[in-house]
């Protein structure tokens, strides 16, 4: 039974599939999908998930799941999961056979042998993802830089929490959400800026529907009224691309009528007075004709904003996939901090995690740039630390490598041959992706490793069967900054194997067991507890026995007597970078404004592309689809992509609901059917990316990256559309 709670909430009181069937076991873990981490109990029969039951204890959720986590327990049983290693063969049904794992594993070592000997250590390049525990995402950045010795690491969260990320440190010294959820339901103004809330992060919903329910004022700013919009008091329509002229101009507002907290800025903050020079000609009539908001709605929300003496703001992809998504987000946080409120009860600022350890795996080293502990890797005592753990000279740790779309353009230029990718499915969510694919079939050798066949496995050479978050054990970090713990359900089915193994068993067959010598996940987590150590992300006072006692431990947590810590900023709190000077984390302990000038997007309208074309997701599918796009119900809810657009643009070019439309960008070409709905921008349509192939909205978006972060611009590119002449060759 489901009782529903709103458009994307249920408080889930188990699944009647499993009607009549006693379980073994109820193991208590959390959702696989998104950054919520919702609790959930899988129940166990014979080795198989066979349905849930709402874990009603866990504080996060308190029982409620959104539909993704209540079907997620069927996709271990789906007759696509790999339970052996696979190698590429031309005459075999569907390109591949199957091959025994330990001849897969000796295949895989040999060409990363010969390539290496050939063409040096930097010829292999790895892919890593933020679906993984924070002990697999450990491993790998370790791998890559003492077994393979190659700078060429990174991950999907590259597409993700990057922007953030750079912005957070840029301004706080520290990326980490930076309180705890509880804090968003006494404030009074709730600002969500970019963020599709009621699909990507439902229970976050709940959170805000609480402080609505005390008076709170909700403002949402989206060039579309999703569903959170719909019920908020103030509905920003933006034209995408460009939040960083709202923030300025909201600013300048704030500095004309003195709404703020001069104390605070003071004592906490450096660069007020630039910033503020900086913003001075943002008047309420130029941000509107910018951002194509009325001056009147510009106005109130500063003004609400501006006033109030609790808030909170929240913003996620939809102004961080941005060229200049650096910049949006130090503009959000700049009228975070001229507000004063940030760091105490009610007040804060938060970016909402994407991936399910979209948190912990930014922390710990499968960045191209960084080491365990958010330390960095180009930093000479950063190095010496992470070395002496590892127990290898740090002179032999390679520098930083590039991100994950320059790794295709390496792959271009001959100096990448050899790719292995675990947890990643870039054909599908990088940007203009028929470069990816030419690029994937360029490689003289690649190996994926996952638990289903994905759109870009389909280009390995070798695949591994990998394991599914059920089928291991380990450490995530959720939406608040909270460490806590995924617990094994069943094992690996067939020649499956913990993605942790199987990096072991590679850096084995390779001869390079030092340092890859791990009996279980718990090593792992107790080697990068002391890697992480004195970093500026300390879990060494996190052991797994405390997560259980305290549902979950927030980080920093520098010794095993700290309780961890919530609430980040608070006045009075010490940390490793500015002792007890300040509570943000520079030597001088105060926070930084930062100038962040308008630019508009790398590519704008014109007359022969004159439509913006902006990205994201629906609630019921998740990322590239691999996972959701074969669990039969979600399918159902939201089968195929389709093409948002406002009635009066549909008009225009003589389109109606259901309609073939033909969508056309400088990179590539799709037809899909159209959607006309008076919830998005006229001058905008919006696609869904969870697809492959003819389906992948990726095949027109442009591979334009932020110039700090290196996110790839997902939310603007510039499109024209026609009615197609015929539906695409597949649905005839
Ligand atoms: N159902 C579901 N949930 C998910 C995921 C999923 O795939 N499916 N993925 C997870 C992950 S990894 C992530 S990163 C998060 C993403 O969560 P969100 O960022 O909330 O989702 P998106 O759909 O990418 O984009 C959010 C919103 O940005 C708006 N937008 C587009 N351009 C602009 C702009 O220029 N300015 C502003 N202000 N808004 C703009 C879009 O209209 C959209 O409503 O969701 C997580 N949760
Ligand atoms: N146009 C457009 N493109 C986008 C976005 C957008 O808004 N618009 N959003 C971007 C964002 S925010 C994100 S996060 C990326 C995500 O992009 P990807 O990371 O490429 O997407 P995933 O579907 O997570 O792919 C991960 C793969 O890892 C596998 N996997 C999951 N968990 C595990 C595990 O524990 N072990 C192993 N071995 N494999 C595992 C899955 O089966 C899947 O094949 O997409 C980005 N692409
Ligand atoms: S997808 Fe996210 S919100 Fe939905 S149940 Fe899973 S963790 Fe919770
Ligand atoms: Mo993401």
């Amino acid at each position: 039974m489901i009782e529903q709670f709103g458009p994307h909430l249920a408080r889930a009181s188990g699944t009647r599939l499993d009607r009549g069937v006693d379980p073994d076991k109820t193991v208590k873990t959390h959702c696989c999908f998104c950054g919520q981490q919702c609790g959930i109990q899988l129940k166990v029969k014979d080795n198989q998930v066979i349905g849930f039951e709402p874990w009603t204890d866990f504080p996060f959720n308190k029982g409620m799941l959104c539909p993704k986590g209540v079907k997620r327990y069927l996709q271990g049983s789906h007759p696509d999961r790999l339970l052996n290693a696979l190698v590429r063969d031309p005459q075999a049904d569907g390109g591949f056979r199957a091959m025994e794992y330990n001849d897969a594993i000796r295949k895989t070592a040999d060409a990363i042998a010969h390539l290496q000997r050939e063409h040096g250590n930097d010829s292999i390049a790895m892919l890593s993802g933020a679906s993984l525990t924070t002990e697999k995402t450990y491993l790998m950045g370790k791998f890559a830089r003492v077994c393979l010795k190659t700078p060429y690491i990174d991950y999907n969260g590259r597409l993700c929490m990057v922007s953030a990320g750079s912005g957070n440190k840029k301004a706080f010294g520290i990326d980490r959400a930076a309180n705890p959820w509880s804090d968003i339901v006494g404030a009074e103004v709730v600002w969500i800026s970019g963020a599709n809330v009621g699909e990507c992060a439902p229970i976050t919903t709940n959170y805000v529907w609480q402080a609505r329910e005390q008076g709170a004022k909700i403002i949402v700013v989206d060039p579309r009224i999703t569903p959170i919009a719909r019920t908020c008091d103030l509905f920003l329509p933006i034209k995408p691309g460009r939040d960083i002229a709202l923030f300025n101009g909201v600013l300048q507002l704030m500095i004309e009528n003195d709404w703020l907290d001069h104390p605070f800025i003071e004592q906490h903050t450096v660069g007020f007075e630039a910033l503020a020079e900086s913003v001075h000609s943002w008047t309420p009539a130029k941000t509107a004709e910018v951002t194509g908001i009325a001056e009147r709605s510009i106005r109130q929300a500063a003004e609400w904003w501006g006033t109030a003496s609790t808030s909170f703001l929240m913003h996620a992809r939809g102004i961080e996939h941005h060229s200049h998504g650096v910049q949006n987000v130090l503009g959000a946080i700049n009228i975070v901090l001229a507000s004063g409120r940030i760091g105490r009860e009610n007040c804060g600022y938060a970016t909402i995690t994407g991936q399910a350890n979209g948190q912990g795996g930014r922390e710990h080293g499968q960045k191209c740039d960084q080491l365990p502990g958010a330390r960095d890797l180009a930093n000479p005592e950063h190095r010496a630390h992470v070395a002496n753990v590892w127990g290898v000279d740090a002179d032999q740790l390679p520098q930083p490598g590039v991100d994950a779309y320059e790794l295709f353009r390496k792959i271009e230029a001959g100096e990448i041959r050899g790719l292995i990718s675990l947890c990643f499915n870039p054909l599908v969510s990088l940007p203009d992706n028929n470069f990816v694919r030419r690029m994937l079939d360029k490689l003289d050798f690649f190996v994926a490793i996952d638990f289903f066949l994905n759109d870009t496995a389909r280009h390995a050479d070798i695949v591994l069967p990998g394991s599914l978050q059920e089928e291991d054990e380990g450490t995530v970090t959720q939406i608040e900054g909270k460490v806590i713990k995924i617990n094994q359900a069943v094992d690996p089915p067939g020649d499956a194997k913990q993605d942790w193994r199987i990096i072991q068993d590679i850096a084995a067959a390779l001869g390079r067991t030092h340092g890859f010598q791990f009996q279980s996940s718990r090593e792992i987590f107790d080697e990068l507890r002391r890697a992480s150590r004195g970093g500026v992300a300390d879990y060494y006072g996190i052991t797994w026995e405390k997560i259980e006692e305290q549902y979950g431990v927030c980080w920093p947590c520098p010794s095993e007597d700290h309780p961890g810590t919530p609430r980040l900023f608070e006045p009075g709190t010490p940390n490793p970078i500015a002792g007890d000077k300040g509570p943000y984390y520079f030597p001088d302990g105060k926070a930084r404004f930062n100038v962040s000038p308008y630019t508009p997007p790398t590519e704008d309208v014109d007359a022969d592309y004159p439509v913006i074309l902006t990205t994201g997701r629906v609630v019921s599918q998740f990322l590239s689809g691999t996972q959701t796009r074969r669990i039969g119900p979600l399918v159902d809810q939201y089968p195929e992509p389709r093409v948002e657009i406002h009635p009066q643009l549909a008009e225009r070019l003589g389109i109606v609901e259901g309609d073939w439309t033909t969508i056309t960008s400088r990179r590539g070409e799709m037809t899909l059917k159209a959607q006309v709905v008076k919830t998005i921008r006229p001058d905008t349509v919006f696609i869904p990316y969870h697809w492959a192939g003819a389906k992948s909205a990726n095949q027109l978006t442009i591979a334009a990256q932020d110039p700090i972060s290196k996110i790839p611009e997902y939310k603007v590119c510039a499109v024209r559309l026609r009615k197609a002449d015929a539906a695409p060759v597949a649905e005839n």
